[in-house]
This record gives C-alpha cells, sequence and structure tokens, in this order.
C-alpha cells in the first residue's frame, strides 16, 4: 500500500442457508465467498467467526453468516456490482425475496458514511433490527459509529440484545 490517503473500508455481510455442490454447508459457502471477494481491489482486513442464525423471513434453513471487513477504494455501486457479481458463481436462486438462496451479500456499512440511490442504500437499513448481523460485525468493527443513529456497533448490538433476547445464536459471543 502507498500515499497518505487511506482506502474506504466497508462491512460486507455474508450469509448463506444452502449448501452447494462443490463447497459444502452454508459454512463452507462462506468460506468460498470470502476467497472470491479478494481482489486487487479488494483487500481483505478482517472476518468475524462464521455464527449460525435462524432464518428471519419464510425461509425454514438455518442460515450461516458473518462480517468481513475489506479496505477498497471501489465506489459504493461499484462494490455491490461485485457483489452481484459474486453471488450467481454460487448458484442461481430459487423462488422468492427472502427465499432460500446459496449465498447473499450485503453492504452493511462504508466509511465514506451514507449513499443513497434507486439500487443502493448503505447503511443497509434492516441492519440495526439484526442478531445476525450485529453479532458478527461486532466481532470485527465494535467501535464503528453508524452515521446515522450516531452509535456504536457495540451499542447497537447490546440495545438489540435487550430489546429481543430471542436470538442466541447469533448475539452469544
Ligand atoms: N440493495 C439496496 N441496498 C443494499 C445494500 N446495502 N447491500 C439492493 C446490498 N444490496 C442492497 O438484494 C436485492 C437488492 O437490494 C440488490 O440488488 C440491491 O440493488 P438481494 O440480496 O438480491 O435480495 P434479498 O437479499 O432477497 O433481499 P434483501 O431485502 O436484500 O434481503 P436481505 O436484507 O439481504 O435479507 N435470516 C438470517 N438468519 N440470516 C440471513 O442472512 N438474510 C435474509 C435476506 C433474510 N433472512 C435472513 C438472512
Ligand atoms: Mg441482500
Amino acid at each position: 500500500m502507498s500515499g497518505a490517503t487511506p482506502l474506504p473500508l466497508y462491512a460486507i455481510g455474508l450469509g448463506s442457508n444452502r449448501r452447494h455442490a462443490r463447497f459444502g454447508d452454508p459454512r463452507g459457502v462462506l468460506m468460498a465467498a470470502l476467497a472470491a471477494l479478494e481482489s486487487d481491489d479488494i483487500e481483505p482486513i478482517d472476518v468475524s467467526p462464521i455464527v449460525a442464525s435462524e432464518p428471519i423471513g419464510p425461509s425454514r434453513r438455518r442460515y450461516a453468516n458473518a462480517v468481513a471487513l475489506v479496505a477498497s477504494p471501489l465506489s459504493p455501486p461499484e462494490m455491490l456490482e461485485r457483489l452481484k457479481g459474486i453471488e450467481p458463481s454460487f448458484g442461481s436462486r430459487i423462488g422468492q425475496r427472502w427465499g432460500a438462496r446459496t449465498l447473499d451479500l450485503d453492504i452493511l456499512l462504508w466509511s465514506g458514511g451514507t449513499w443513497s440511490d434507486g439500487n443502493l442504500t448503505v447503511p443497509h437499513p434492516a441492519m440495526t433490527e439484526r442478531a445476525f448481523v450485529l453479532g458478527p460485525l461486532r466481532a470485527v468493527a465494535p467501535g464503528w459509529r453508524h452515521p446515522l443513529s450516531g452509535l456504536t456497533v457495540r451499542q447497537l448490538a447490546a440495545r438489540l440484545v435487550r430489546a429481543k433476547p430471542v436470538d442466541r445464536h447469533a448475539s452469544a459471543h
């Protein structure tokens, strides 16, 4: 790395609740996805533990979830395009929104702050309500301040656990 300006940081959420013929169970899918994410302009900084979580939405299969911290000069739309390019190589989507999927990649946070256009909203609007996001995110970026609420990830996670002590799998560590 060179230059005085640090690269922007992204927190990327990874989720899977289907097996893949080659990569195996959802945990194996996430490991392969993490490898696929790394590239010339996406530098992995840290990865959370992979947690098992109960599904939110109509799918009945449990998910594996994790959060990766990466440094990248890509703009948020460019990063989204990259993520959406990786998902199909893990198998096509079956069914509707929130149905079972082999791999789901979301932009959770961006060090540049907020982004909003027709295709992309950063921070991810649902992240503050989801233990399967905040648990792993706290493991890699506890002090990152959510630009809209002004709260740190640690504070958001603690608030969620107090409000809804139901998702033990994602929040217990
Ligand atoms: N989009 C807008 N903002 C973003 C962002 N910050 N990151 C748009 C990524 N995408 C963003 O996403 C649909 C479109 O959202 C994208 O094309 C992009 O233009 P998608 O991933 O193709 O569709 P989706 O995931 O089915 O819908 P959505 O609303 O993104 O669902 P979520 O929020 O990703 O939730 N339960 C557990 N336990 N663990 C999970 O990981 N995941 C979901 C999916 C539901 N229940 C879950 C889990
Ligand atoms: Mg998604």
